[in-house]
């Protein structure tokens, strides 16, 4: 049995494509069923439903074969366990600061003076800021970091963004793009090796499959 870790939603659907160019199609959709295993027309392929947060995990502890997670998700997780064979220039989007349209971040970078970054991303936040050589206190939130400006819980946050829409419609303004993000396969390293001859041809597969 292969077992595939995906979340629900955009890593979910941009796969579907790289699926059906291994043969593979699932038998159930994720938004209609309560289920957390779906079948595909490959009796010896399964899909597990996780977090996207998640998906490192149940990879690199063999819970399943392998994996698609965004490299936001494996950046924090640190990636220990894991061959990253391909980029699947899915589920694309940056990580940016951003900061209410009415706060002068570069005046205040400038001024020296210790910023309040609200995110998820802690360890690529930590790091962004340390070479730029900015002070930062860094506020560690699980989702919608777009509020914390607003209610003076931080003056800047580091997200996902991809449209621009969700800052606009929070009043606030990009003002540093950390990296492009996009998401990768992930592999566990001994199902890569004990599972080789179903593994292989997958990969391919998907590599096969990518758009550029
Ligand atoms: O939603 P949930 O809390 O369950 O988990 P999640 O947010 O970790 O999962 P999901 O499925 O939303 O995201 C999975 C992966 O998709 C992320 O790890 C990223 O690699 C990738 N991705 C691509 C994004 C986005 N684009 C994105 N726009 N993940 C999140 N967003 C959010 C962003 O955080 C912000 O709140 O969308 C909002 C901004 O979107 P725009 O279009 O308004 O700019
Ligand atoms: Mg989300």
């Amino acid at each position: 049995m292969i077992t595939l870790a995906l979340s629900k939603g955009r890593i979910f659907e941009e796969t579907l494509p790289l699926l059906a160019a291994a043969g593979i199609e699932v038998l159930e959709d994720p938004e209609k069923t309560r289920k957390l295993i779906l079948p595909t027309n490959q009796p010896d392929v399964r899909v597990v439903l996780v977090r996207a947060t998640d998906v490192p995990t149940y990879v690199q502890y063999g819970g399943a074969d392998l994996g698609v997670a965004g490299k936001d998700v494996l950046l924090e997780h640190g990636g220990e366990g894991l061959y990253q064979p391909l980029d699947l220039n899915i589920a694309k989007c940056r990580m940016s600061v951003a900061v209410r349209d009415d706060f002068d971040y570069a005046a205040q970078v400038k001024q020296g003076t210790r910023i309040r970054v609200a995110t998820k991303y802690t360890t690529v936040a930590r790091q962004h800021f340390a070479d730029k050589g900015v002070h930062v206190d860094l506020i560690k939130l699980y989702g919608s970091m777009e509020l914390a400006p607003l209610t003076g819980l931080a003056d800047a946050i580091v997200d996902l963004v991809s449209t621009g829409k969700t800052l606009v419609a929070n009043h606030l303004v990009e003002v540093e793009q950390i990296m492009e993000i996009s998401s990768r396969l992930v592999v566990n390293q001994a199902a890569l090796k004990l599972k080789r001859d179903k593994l292989r041809p997958l990969i391919d597969a998907f590599a096969g499959a990518i758009q550029p």
